[in-house]
């Protein structure tokens, strides 16, 4: 009997090897290049199960490609700036850097707990000046290619974190850390031109086959493209006060011109901010929109709100039609014109705001059954073969039509631009927080904005900080902002924004090639390795991150650092771990360790024993407490059971429902495999040290093993290429068994031996300790299963793939049957007769002879 299995032990000894000899280091003049990547962590010094998941697929895969002969780059970092320092600095009184650089070396641990198998000799942290330094030349690269620029914009301003917040940030109107009511106010930003590159960010999408279609239809309705024509209307003797004679709008249906009955402009507008001057109802209404939250999703929810102006406008088709124009909240004034027509018949929007202001309802299309459209209602969708009607010169046309026609008359009349817009955005990168990277540039009275010479690079983060006022807190330190001015020596001032966190992300893939570099990129060793062959993260990154990501690779093209345009070849996006909820009487929530199972399935909790409601399995989160914590878990079942709980039963894509069960299955398979492969391998001892004088001939049981084996590697194989590691384990398991029942009567040590091999090989990128224990004591301490190459199979032992075969009597079609390819005649024709329409056409009839063509048809002719 041999010892039960001690996995402490067993990990312990195993991490501190891969620690000490590296075994994962990979040099920069490799043979076959292999880059696997995981988005890197915030390190928030826990570790939750998302991060376990996350991690586990990327490892296994690296493990994988590793033992298939490639040098896999597969590094780790921290992506480690943002709120959390700077709020934990304010209600604990740390310094940012302290508390995060304590939080990294506890992540570093529980990662090494886990067995993942990064190269730490490239760990990048992205606050520490080794890097954000870099980023800083990247930046004036940037400034000097004029894709970064400086603009007065309208920002989500959260008055409770005193940030600027992306649109992505604001929820529901809410800013979404601090939960309240986020205001909008006008703020001098640094911006990206992320809008320079909208046609090969979606362009390109095509030619990315390795990765999700979910993920390329988010970042395609994100870039969103649209085409359509810019045109003006003319305004009729406007107030003194605006200084346009035009009023510019961007439409996509300028055939339903004939149906327009008003124009809307922004609150935004700059023909609104003058009409505000001389209006306080006009300023008013401004005011009132800009406290509402202006993203999209948003603005559809709302109620459509407007004001009228004095405004009048003169249709430019026909001047004999003039149209009141009205300020909207609806009209975004950072897409298109900040103005538009409206066609209330056949615009839903514009549909709710004609009813509030009781304005004309124009439809354009002929019902069904009558030459006259439908009118005062909200009428019918503007299908490509609609026919116009009360459209002049339009009338009878299709919409399809009608709308070239138009555009080439606007087009003649000197009114009408087509073209293709996107609804990206420039990024606005300016942050007012101290926990960032500094943007590199100064203000002068004298010389305006003055880039930091490289030679005065980097600019660092000053140590002593105080969080007691409200703000930013660089922006408040007495000494760090004042500088003297670069080009003219007078004094100057430092910016104090910091640049928005998704700067670090956007550029750390390309630093891991070489993170010491005193340039912020090694081209060629980025040559080398990218793009990235395996990206894993969470589809919670599918636009903004890749995005940037994307973005920022496309713009280190322009400035002549690259020359590629991709960085991710794939990406693989997991699923969530979820667990169910619990929750007392009172509706508080319950962690899973304050409940326990009754016998009859319902819950009570664990103090009190009083009933507990069980809600549906969903994302873990603090919020609700149906997480387990990680540490636990491993603590007691190890790393080896948690890495294989995260890939068993679940493909990566799908979310994963934690179970106490599921884990417990895991622990007791890890155990059966010890006991199963230290059995087969003290057989094998026995085997080997009785050194029988006979020739080991293969049993009948051997025979078939061996076939197994091979169907097995082969069948594995594909799935670790799928991804599909849950299939794979599961195909372990059943060599595992059969190992079990085969290995104690075989006696061929060389068969054995590969058996266990296999099972070890197969099951190393999963559960890197055991099978390095294990492979240990087979191999009497020879290298260790981290270089020992992937197993191949031969293929004489594999089934051809499953076949149809017609089955006929007499050249009839009866039936047919799904057979393996390797099929003989007399197993299709034992089969065929199964059939019973097969039977039922051959009653009374005796077979004479059969026609048998293989993969194909079985033909059995009677004597009639
Ligand atoms: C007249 C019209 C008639 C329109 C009709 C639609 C239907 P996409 O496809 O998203 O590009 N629009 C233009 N600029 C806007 C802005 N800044 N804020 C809000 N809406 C704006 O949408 C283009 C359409 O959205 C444009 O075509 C315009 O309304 C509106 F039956 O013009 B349309
Ligand atoms: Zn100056």
């Amino acid at each position: 009997m041999s010892a039960p299995y001690s996995f402490r032990n067993t990990e312990r000894k195993w991490q501190t090897f891969w620690q000490e000899t590296n075994p994962y280091r990979v040099s920069n003049t490799p043979k076959n290049p292999y880059y696997v990547l995981e988005q890197f962590p915030y390190p928030s010094g826990r570790l939750h199960m998302g991060h376990v998941r996350v991690y586990t697929l990327g490892d296994t895969i690296a493990r994988y490609k590793r033992a298939q002969g490639k040098d896999v780059l597969h590094p780790m970092g921290w992506d480690s700036f943002g709120l959390p320092a700077e709020n934990a600095a304010i209600s604990h009184g740390v310094s940012p850097d302290k508390w995060t650089n304590e939080n990294i070396k506890a992540m570093k641990t529980h990662f090494q707990s886990l067995g993942f198998s990064y190269d730490w000799d490239r760990e990048i942290t992205t606050s520490h000046v080794s890097y954000y330094g870099q980023e800083q030349k990247l930046f004036l690269s940037f400034l000097e290619s004029g894709l970064a620029y400086q603009k007065e914009s309208w920002v989500n301003w959260d008055p409770k974190e005193n940030t600027v917040l992306a649109n992505e940030q604001v929820i529901d109107g809410k800013g979404w850390r601090s939960g309240v009511q986020v205001e909008r106010r006008r703020l001098r930003q640094w911006f990206l031109k992320t809008s320079a590159f909208s046609k090969e960010l979606l362009g390109n999408l095509a030619h990315l086959p390795g990765w999700p279609d979910s993920v390329k239809v988010m970042q395609e309705n994100w870039i969103g493209q649209s085409t359509g024509v810019f045109l003006s209307f003319l305004l009729k003797t406007p107030p003194s006060a605006v200084k346009q004679t035009h009023l510019e709008v961007f439409t996509t249906r300028p055939e339903t011109l004939f149906g327009a009955s008003f124009i809307a402009l922004s609150p935004d507008h700059p023909v609104a901010e003058c009409l505000a001057l001389g209006d306080s109802d006009i300023q008013k209404f401004i005011e009132k929109c800009r406290q509402q939250d202006t993203s999209e999703a948003n603005l559809q929810k709302t109620e459509k709100r407007g004001i009228v102006t004095p405004l009048m406008v003169q249709h430019p088709l026909d001047p004999s039609i003039s149209l009141p124009v009205y300020l909207a909240n609806f009209v975004l004034m950072d897409y298109g014109t900040g103005a538009i027509f409206g066609c209330p018949a056949h615009d839903e929007r514009d549909y709710e705001f004609a009813q509030l202001f009781d304005l004309p309802i124009r439809s354009i299309l002929k019902s069904e059954d009558s030459t006259s459209p439908i009118e005062g209602s909200f009428s019918q969708p503007l299908h490509d073969e609609a026919t116009l009607t009360h459209s002049s010169f339009l009338n009878g046309l299709t919409i399809l039509e009608a709308r070239k026609l138009v555009t080439t008359k606007l087009k003649h009349l000197g009114n009408g631009r087509e073209e293709t817009i996107y609804r990206l955005r420039d990024w606005g990168v300016s942050r007012q927080r101290y926990w960032g990277c500094p943007i590199p540039v100064i203000y002068c009275p004298e010389c305006d904005v003055v880039p930091v010479p490289l030679d005065q690079l980097p600019v660092v983060l000053p140590e002593s900080i105080s969080f007691t006022e409200s703000g930013n807190p660089l922006d408040a330190h007495p000494t760090w902002k004042h500088v003297a001015c670069p080009s003219c020596g007078g004094p100057a001032e430092r910016e104090t924004d910091t640049f928005d966190t998704f700067f670090e992300s956007s550029w750390y893939f390309l630093r891991f090639c070489a993170p010491q570099c005193s340039d912020p990129l090694d081209l060629q060793a980025i040559k080398t390795f990218l793009p990235v062959n395996h990206y894993v993260g969470g589809i919670e990154h599918a636009v903004l991150h890749l995005l940037y990501s994307r973005f920022f690779t496309m713009a280190l093209k322009k400035c002549g650092y690259l020359d590629f345009e991709e960085p991710f070849q794939s990406l693989l996006t997991q699923g969530m771990v979820c667990h169910e909820t619990y929750q007392n009487e009172a509706g508080d929530w319950l962690y899973p360790d304050e409940v326990r199972r009754l016998k009859n399935g319902s819950y009570i909790s664990i103090k009190g024993e009083l009933p507990v409601k069980v809600g549906r399995s969903e994302k873990m989160s603090k919020s609700r407490k149906n997480v387990v914590d990680p540490s636990h878990i491993l603590e007691e079942y190890g790393a080896d059971t948690t890495r294989l709980f995260m890939l068993s039963d679940t493909p990566p894509e799908k979310n994963l429902l934690w179970s106490e069960t599921g884990v417990e299955g895991c622990w007791k398979f890890v155990n059966r495999y010890w006991r199963c492969v230290t059995q087969a391998i003290d057989h094998l001892d026995k085997l080997q040290s009785a050194k029988s004088t006979l020739s080991p001939s293969l049993l009948p049981g051997d025979e078939e093993f061996k076939r197994q084996l091979h169907k097995t590697i082969s069948f594995v194989t594909q799935a670790y290429d799928a991804h599909r590691f849950n299939t794979a384990i599961a195909q372990c398991r059943v060599l595992t068994t059969s190992l079990e029942t085969w290995s104690g009567t075989t006696a061929d040590p060389v068969l054995l031996k590969s058996g266990i091999t296999t099972l070890l090989q197969l099951l190393f990128p999963m559960i890197p300790h055991i099978t390095s224990e294990l492979w240990e004591r087979l191999s009497k301490g020879k290298e260790p299963l981290d270089f020992v190459l992937w197993p191949t199979y031969d293929p004489c032992y594999l089934d051809e793939a499953q076949v149809t075969l017609s089955v006929q009597v007499d050249g009839k079609l009866r039936g047919t049957l799904a057979i393996d390819g390797g099929h003989s005649e007399a197993q299709a024709r034992e089969a065929a007769l199964e059939l019973s329409p097969v039977q039922k056409a051959l009653q009374n009839l005796t077979i004479q002879r059969t026609i048998f063509i293989k993969n194909k048809v079985i033909n059995f002719v009677t004597s009639s």
